[in-house]
C-alpha cells in the first residue's frame, strides 16, 4: 500500500549538455521529467512507499520513463502505456543562466486521459495524495480527471497536498486563478511559490497573505522567498531558512524537490518546521545536479548532510 499516490504527465526531456544553447548544441542528452514523477522519484530514494501513475505513449520514450522509474522503486503498476496519443517531450536549455523550456505536448496519451481511468480504491489507500496544477492545464479531461481524484481523496479521508505549479506556456493568468484557487481551498497541505501567489491572490506581501492564506482550512507553504521558506499554520507564519548553494547548475525540479522532502517529513511524523527544513535541503540538492530529479539524496545521505557530517571523499 502507497503511502503517496501522485499522477500526472511524464514526459521525455532533451537537453545540451554542454552551456551552449539547443540550436547551437551539437548533441542532446534524453532524461525525463514531470513535476509529478520528480516527486515520486524523491520519496522513493526517501525510502517511502510510493504509486505515481498517468499515461504514457505506447512508444519508446513512454517505455523509458516507465522502467526508469520502476528501477527507482516507485509503484508504476497504475501507469499506462497507451495508443491514444505519444508520449509527450520537453527540450530545455539553460543559457547564460536562463532556463527555457520548449513543450511538445499537444494531444499527448497524457492529454487524453480520463477521470473513469482513476482507480479509487488505490487513491483511497494512501495516506496523501499529492496533485498540481499542471495537470488540470493540460486538457478538460485531465482538469476533470484531477477535480476527481481529489473528490476521491477527500472523501476517502487522503490528505490532498497541491502544488499549483503554475506553467503560464499551458495557460494564462485567468484560467489558472479560477481552477487553481478552489483546489487550493481543498488542500490540507498547499504548496505555492511567492510569485504564484501572486498571480492567485493578487500580492505577494507576506501579512496580507498571511491574512488571505489564513482562511484557508489547510496549512500553507510559500517556496521561494529571500532565502527563506515561509510556513503558515494556524495563522502564525515563520521563515525557515534555505541551505547555502556551492554552484546553481540546473533550477528545474527544485520545488518538486521540496514538496518531496516535506512530504518525507510529515510521513515521518516531524513537526511542520522541521518537515519544511528538510524540504529546503531536498530543494537544494536538485538545483546543484543538471536534471529534473537526479541529484536526489537518499534518507541516510540527507540526513548526514542535516547533522552536518563531514564527507569522506576516499
Ligand atoms: O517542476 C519541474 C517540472 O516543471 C518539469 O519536470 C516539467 O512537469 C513538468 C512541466 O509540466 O513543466
Amino acid at each position: 500500500v502507497p503511502e503517496v499516490v501522485t499522477f500526472g504527465e511524464s514526459m521525455a526531456l532533451f537537453m545540451p549538455s554542454s552551456n551552449k544553447g539547443i540550436e547551437h548544441a551539437a548533441a542532446l542528452e534524453k532524461l525525463f521529467g514531470g513535476a509529478e514523477s520528480n516527486l515520486a522519484i524523491g520519496l522513493a530514494r526517501l525510502g517511502h512507499r510510493v504509486g505515481w501513475f498517468g499515461r504514457l505513449g505506447d512508444d519508446p520514450l513512454g517505455r523509458f520513463i516507465l522502467k526508469k522509474m520502476r528501477g527507482e522503486g516507485v509503484d508504476v503498476s497504475r501507469a499506462a502505456l497507451s495508443s491514444a496519443g505519444p508520449t509527450g517531450l520537453m527540450i530545455r536549455e539553460t543559457v547564460a543562466g536562463k532556463s527555457s523550456v520548449y513543450y511538445y505536448r499537444k494531444r499527448t496519451a497524457m492529454s487524453e486521459m480520463r477521470p473513469e481511468e482513476l482507480d479509487a480504491a488505490y487513491i483511497g489507500s494512501a495516506r496523501i495524495l499529492h496533485v498540481t496544477g499542471i495537470t488540470p492545464a493540460l486538457s478538460d479531461s485531465c482538469r476533470q480527471t484531477l477535480l476527481e481524484a481529489v473528490r476521491i481523496a477527500r472523501a476517502s479521508g487522503v490528505c490532498v497536498c497541491f502544488d499549483p505549479n503554475i506553467r503560464l506556456k499551458l495557460w494564462n493568468a485567468d484560467e489558472a486563478k479560477a481552477v487553481l484557487v478552489p483546489i487550493a481551498e481543498q488542500a490540507d497541505y498547499f504548496l505555492p511559490g511567492l510569485d504564484e501567489l501572486k498571480l492567485l491572490y493578487g500580492t505577494d506581501d507576506l501579512s496580507a497573505l498571511t491574512d488571505k492564506l489564513g482562511k484557508l482550512p489547510g496549512v500553507s507553504v510559500i517556496k521561494g522567498g529571500n532565502g527563506v521558506t515561509h510556513l503558515l499554520e494556524d495563522g502564525v507564519i515563520s521563515a525557515v531558512p534555505h541551505f547555502p548553494v556551492k554552484q546553481v547548475v540546473d533550477t528545474v525540479g527544485a520545488g518538486d524537490a521540496f514538496c518531496a522532502g516535506f512530504l518525507s517529513g510529515v510521513l515521518r511524523g516531524k513537526p511542520l518546521g522541521e518537515a519544511v527544513r528538510f524540504g529546503n535541503l531536498l530543494g537544494s540538492l536538485a538545483v546543484q545536479v543538471h536534471g529534473d530529479w537526479e541529484g536526489l539524496p537518499t534518507l541516510a545521505e540527507a540526513e548526514s548532510m542535516l547533522g552536518g557530517k563531514e564527507h569522506v571523499e576516499r
